[in-house]
């Protein structure tokens, strides 16, 4: 029976992953932990609080609950990433070698780390970005991403350990609200929306980036974690894509659906981040490894969470 340990659990990923698995393995089967502790009564199994610079505490709890695989989730996003440039190779580097330290150590099952499109500079193919376009990063985001690429390489190739990795896209849900990432306005823009309030975008009108909703996101993870792993033939990270959109082409999907919608453009420090990044995905090594494919195009998902925002935030 697998035991899952999902850090950052809190997050906007974590939080959806999370439940999806408790879904899959069982409750009680898959413990969540992150830096910050849900509000009581929230959960549906079994939290830890966890630093993951803490490896003492890491360890402890992988023992306790007899671990097989870990989804190690917890890092800083893109936009506080350039903030913080100190903290994000701290948190993100050191947080994965951890991981990646102890799950060899313990002869885990295997190993789920998410990379990002921020692995891509400027000089990287813009349109269709080939899994091995030049990964030229310009941003400390960036640089963490593709360090980390390797690091998951290397200890498949030396240690045999079983990591799987996505370079996700920006990823869009209405159940959690994101933080510190470049892509983020197009989760809060909906939130405006729905509020009947005009949205102040950071990005230009034309910013195209690569991007996923949330059901997309949390299906692809788990396929390639259930994948055999002699189909798994990418040990850095793979190239996974659904939708590419700019801030103009969002704005006019939820103006289907609320016609008076207004959008601001005021372009800040986040648009150099966008600026450097591809916008759409090749995801054809994906395709062919383990048969990814999305259901959400750009319409179906503002629909579905025009639809759902307002249920859900009555609920919480
Ligand atoms: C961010 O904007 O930092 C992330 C990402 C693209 O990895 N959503």
């Amino acid at each position: 029976m697998s035991k899952i340990l999902i850090t950052g659990a809190n997050g906007q990923l974590g939080n959806e992953l999370t439940a999806e698995l408790r879904r899959i393995f069982g409750n009680e089967n898959v413990v969540g932990s992150d830096i910050n502790v849900p509000a009581p009564g929230t959960e549906s199994g079994p939290f830890e609080k966890l630093d993951v610079l803490d490896i003492h505490r890491y360890e402890e709890i992988i023992d306790r609950y007899q671990i097989t695989q870990i989804y190690h989730l917890a890092a800083l996003l893109s936009a506080n990433a350039e903030k913080n440039i100190d903290l994000a190779w701290k948190l993100n580097m050191e947080g994965l070698l951890n991981t990646l330290n102890l799950a060899n150590k313990k002869s885990l099952e295997k190993v789920f780390w998410p990379s990002s499109i921020a692995v891509f500079g400027p000089d990287a193919q813009k349109k269709r970005t080939p899994q091995q376009s030049a990964c030229n990063p310009t941003t400390v985001y960036g640089i963490t991403k593709l360090a980390g690429e390797q690091w998951c390489a290397y200890y498949y190739k030396k240690f045999g350990l079983d990591v799987r990795s996505i370079r996700y896209p920006g990823l869009i849900g209405y159940k959690s609200m994101p933080g510190g990432g470049t892509t983020d306005y197009a989760v809060d823009i909906y939130h405006k929306a729905v509020a009947g309030e005009a949205f102040t975008c950071f990005l230009e009108e034309d910013s195209a980036l690569p991007m996923m909703y949330m059901s997309d996101a949390v299906k692809a993870t788990v396929e390639l974690m259930e994948a055999p792993k002699d189909k798994i033939a990418i040990r850095s990270s793979y190239n996974v894509s659904a939708i590419s959109f700019t801030p103009g082409e969002i704005a006019s999907s939820i103006q289907k659906n609320i016609p008076d919608f207004k959008i601001i453009y005021k372009p800040d420090y986040r648009q150099d981040i966008a600026s450097s990044w591809p916008d759409s995905i090749s995801d054809e090594e994906a395709r062919r490894d383990w048969k990814w494919s999305p259901d959400y195009d750009l319409d179906r998902m503002t629909s579905e969470i025009l639809q759902e925002l307002p249920r859900f935030s009555e609920k919480v």
